[in-house]
């Protein structure tokens, strides 16, 4: 008789997981919630565009090289709550996730970042519920980035309400990192993690300093 391992516990957690993951897809589809979350997107893809190209104007050069958005999806919402000792339940990850809704803006320079920052600040139809700052503090794995977590009112059934938006901006070569450590990495349970962790800190901290020097360049070469 051939042994089999009993993993029928292991399987039935499978499809509970699957099952409640499920259950967040069908709460999302109800109540035209794509729908609102690309109303938020468009007026804020609307903003930076003029962001964009007020800076365009300010330095004679392109500043925003690329912006993206994205949903946050049923098996991320289901992790990130199972990850904060959360039930996963869609209604409460409303209130308990400030990134539902993500805009990620792309620039070439350090000091294009905190320019973008203080414009979007600036713009009095927003409010800034949070900031966290990860290029002055990279976080231990070596992500850059910065986070603003901004409410944005948008009228919905002739009521004004305001929604929760995490806007990432970072350069151009934080990006790249961070993409890469995201598919290599990031929320990955890899054999040798250690390993791999501390070699790709060592390329963010060299991408610090190659942003550091690009910007040292612009700066001599726009003096000229
Ligand atoms: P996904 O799949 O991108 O949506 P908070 O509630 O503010 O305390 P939160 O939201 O975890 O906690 O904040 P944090 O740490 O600022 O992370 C927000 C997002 O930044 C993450 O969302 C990632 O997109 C990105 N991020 C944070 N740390 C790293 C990292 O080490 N590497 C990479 N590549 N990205 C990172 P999610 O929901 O974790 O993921």
């Amino acid at each position: 008789m051939t042994y089999l391992p009993d993993n029928s516990n292991c399987r039935n957690g499978e499809r509970n997981i699957k099952k409640e993951i499920e259950k967040i897809r069908n709460e999302i589809n109800k109540d035209q919630y794509y729908l609102h979350c690309q109303y938020v997107m468009g007026v804020l893809a609307v903003k930076v565009k003029i962001i964009g190209e007020q800076l365009e104007s300010k330095y004679n050069r392109e500043v925003i090289q690329n912006v993206s958005q994205r949903i946050k999806t049923p098996e991320s919402i289901y992790a990130k709550m199972k990850r904060k000792n959360l039930k996963p339940e869609f209604t409460l990850a409303k209130t308990k996730l400030n990134d539902l809704i993500g805009i990620r803006i792309v620039c070439l320079f350090v000091d294009d970042v905190y320019e973008i920052v203080k414009m979007l600040k600036e713009q009095k139809d927003l409010t800034l519920i949070k900031e966290k700052d990860y290029i002055a503090k990279p976080k231990k794995s070596g992500y850059m980035s910065l986070h603003l977590i901004m409410g944005v009112p948008v009228c919905i059934d002739n009521k004004m309400e305001t929604k929760t938006v995490e806007i990432q901006i970072r350069t151009t070569a934080m990006d790249f990192w961070s993409v890469l450590e995201y598919q290599l990495l990031y929320k990955k349970n890899v054999k040798g993690a250690d390993k791999i962790g501390k070699e790709l800190k060592e390329y963010s901290e060299e991408i610090a300093s190659l942003d550091r020097k690009m910007l040292k360049l612009r700066n001599r070469i726009d003096a000229i």
